[in-house]
């Protein structure tokens, strides 16, 4: 990967490369551990911006709250380690990846240890790739099938629920697609391995809503609201698999992967088989955003 110069580690600036925690540490057996995706942009005034840092942290708190972990610090200190960290290793942009997880102490799944808080910062291009972001990428639904809500917990970003995303995207990837799409456990679509999902027919976006076993995206609010005040009619609903067969358009969300269309699922073509027009003005809208080129989505950055 990227490396960068320091990396933030329970209050301290460590370098990279000595950032390491205990083999027995809790959250590497059980998977106890939360986190969260960010991203910094380069914006068109020359400086820099995080997109949306305070909601990501509060999820990372709500995350948290879900698995009864007392993160060790109040969000203002996390919110700035995280410029802190970005300044430090003078990234005018990139992905910033913070973590608690349970420490070192006991082992047993019950044990409860010292919570240990990290944050990471690297640079990150296009996760589904250039290619993906501009022509579109090639999804297939897994075999496997996203967790009931039962199962997993869908308001928090939990380490140990990626299994089931690492999983999905191991097997379409090595099955030569893209991108994995789980359904849930009545068959009806949740979301990508890391990504959100959305259709649009005959002009209406839909997306499933946050009943489903889908996290609640901080690109999928992003997006919501944008084609919300470009009009897009929005319909937050589940829909089944042939849906998307028969969509006009298919794409994509998440702090990584951005706004990536999607050309091709199940080996059906989308639509025209190119991004779409409503999926291409979301995209650029999107990427004006995020770099600070619409004034009306300015409160969603902090610039450092
Ligand atoms: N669903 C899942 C399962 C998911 O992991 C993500 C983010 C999203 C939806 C979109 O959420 P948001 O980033 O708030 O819009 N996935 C993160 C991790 C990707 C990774 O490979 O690691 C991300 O995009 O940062």
């Amino acid at each position: 990967m990227n490396k960068a110069d320091k990396i933030w580690l329970d209050g301290k600036l460590v370098n990279w490369d000595d950032a390491k925690v205990h083999v027995l540490t809790h959250a590497l057996h059980y998977g106890v551990g939360v986190f969260e995706g960010i991203r910094a942009y380069k914006t068109s005034d020359g400086r820099s911006a995080v997109f949306r840092l305070r909601e990501h942290l509060q999820r990372l708190y709500d995350s948290a709250h879900v698995v009864l972990m007392e993160i060790p610090y109040p969000i203002e200190r996390l919110q700035e380690a995280c410029i802190e960290t970005l300044k430090v290793n003078r990234q005018p942009e990139g992905y910033i990846r913070p973590l608690a997880f349970y420490g070192y102490g006991n082992l047993g799944v019950g044990a409860v240890n010292p919570v240990q808080v990290t944050i990471a910062t690297w640079p990150w291009g296009a996760y589904l790739s250039e290619e993906g972001l501009k022509k579109g990428i090639r999804a297939k639904v897994s075999s496997f099938t996203r967790m009931h809500v039962n199962v997993n917990m869908v308001r928090a970003k939990i380490s140990g629920q990626y299994v089931n995303s690492f999983l999905a995207n191991r097997e379409a990837v090595m099955s030569g697609y893209d991108e994995a799409i789980l359904l849930d456990t009545e068959g009806y679509v949740a979301e990508g391995s890391g990504e959100n999902l959305y259709i649009v027919k005959n002009g209406t976006l839909f997306t499933p809503s946050l009943s489903s076993p889908v996290l609640a995206g901080i690109t999928r609010d992003s997006v919501l609201k944008i084609a919300k005040d470009q009009g897009v009619p929005i319909v937050e609903q589940k829909f089944t698999r042939d849906t998307m067969y028969l969509a006009d358009e298919l794409f994509m969300t998440g702090t990584a992967a951005e706004l990536t269309p999607v050309r091709e699922v199940d080996n059906r073509r989308v639509g025209s088989g190119q991004p779409g027009p409503v999926t291409k003005k979301l995209q650029e809208t999107f990427f004006r955003t995020v770099h600070g080129e619409e004034q009306r989505y300015r409160e969603w950055l902090t610039y450092y």
